[in-house]
């Protein structure tokens, strides 16, 4: 993110680079939509809030998401101008370095994994052709994520379908993701993501299980998707933070307590910014005035609670709080950052 958009500790400016960033990532208020698409250095706008207008530009994404507060927009800008199109069900942005696409498929008769495979091997084959051919991060919303008993449940079903669509699974590779559930009742999976023309560095938290590994409890299918990813330098992005929640090993922790998993969340986010800078030691070290962070909360009643805990943290992040259904019954907060 630009020191342009926030101001940054002069502490925590110890990157040597010069010139105008490469990527910046910042949040804006929705009325702002239009000023950012007519900019040509956009590469993505995302409305939450269930109320965010449609649109037919390909860099526009509705994710209708309850909002704490007034609506906000996340923007996304390059330092090149992007090209834009939709191409077989693909709506797809890039610059030279960095390419988003978004996917959004209807469940048919309410079947999430055949959504997912779908909408996996969609994007798997578009990777394969568009010459941005390493997947970064994904984002992935879908209704009532929890919903079913045991391995019938529509995230377990989820899992088994992305890795049926993804054409080759490289453990070693996996994107940065999140997977969350909407409240809307529209049985429509959406996915997006951030693609390269190089590999980036797929990262673990030494806290926690990595999710690829986790044992058969959790599904027929482990979650495919590394703890956080560091972008090849070329492309300027931060530090990108998969959904982080309040689970140590493989176990969730501090469970019908909101603050204490809040807490325990945000040393699991810092945890990882320290793994982050063992490879590149530029990077910010502390969470805070350099982080990007997106606050998924289970009850619209914590919702208050929790931005006014956000908003006391050091460094003052930049965040906002989304009414969302996080992937484990247990947890009532997960947390997604960029960094850097
Ligand atoms: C967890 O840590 C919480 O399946 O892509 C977080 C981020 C979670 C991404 C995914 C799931 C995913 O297990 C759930």
């Amino acid at each position: 993110m630009s020191s342009t958009i926030r101001s940054v500790a002069a502490s925590q400016v110890i990157s040597p680079s010069v010139g105008p960033a490469l990527f910046r990532a910042f949040y804006a208020p929705a009325a702002e939509r239009d000023a950012a698409l007519a900019d040509p250095h956009t590469l993505a706008v995302f409305g939450f809030s269930t109320d965010a207008a449609t649109c037919d530009d390909p860099r526009w994404l509705r994710v209708p998401l309850a909002e704490q507060g007034p609506a906000q927009i996340e923007i996304w800008q390059g330092s090149s101008p992007v090209q834009h199109g939709v191409s077989d069900g693909v709506r797809w942005s890039a610059n030279d370095t960095v390419l988003f696409g978004a996917i959004e498929i209807d469940e048919v008769d309410g079947d999430i994994e055949s959504a997912a495979a779908d909408a996996y091997a969609l994007m798997s084959s578009f990777l394969t052709s568009c010459g941005f051919p390493h997947l970064l991060r994904t984002w992935n919303y879908l209704d009532a994520v929890t919903e079913g008993d045991g391995d019938q449940e529509r995230y377990r079903r989820f899992c088994v379908g992305r890795v049926r669509g993804l054409r080759a699974l490289d453990e070693a590779a996996l994107p940065a993701a999140t997977c969350i559930g909407r409240f809307d009742g529209v049985r429509r999976l959406q996915v997006y993501w951030l693609a390269a023309r190089e590999p980036g560095l797929p990262l673990e938290n030494p806290r926690q299980v990595s999710a690829f590994r986790y044992p058969r409890q959790y599904g027929p299918q482990s979650p495919s998707f590394s703890r956080a990813l560091l972008p090849p330098a070329a492309t300027g992005l931060p530090l990108l933070q998969s959904g982080t929640a309040a689970i140590v090993g493989h176990v969730s922790q501090h469970t019908g307590a909101l603050l204490e998993q809040l807490d325990e969340t945000l040393v699991n986010l810092q945890s990882l910014v320290d793994a982050a800078r063992v490879q590149r030691p530029a990077l910010p070290a502390q969470l805070g005035a350099a982080s990007l962070l997106k606050v998924y909360v289970r009850r619209a009643e914590d919702m208050p609670a929790i931005a006014a805990r956000m908003a006391e943290l050091s460094g003052a992040p930049a965040f906002v709080v989304l009414h969302a259904e996080v992937c484990r019954a247990e947890l009532l907060v997960e947390i997604e950052g960029l960094h850097g």
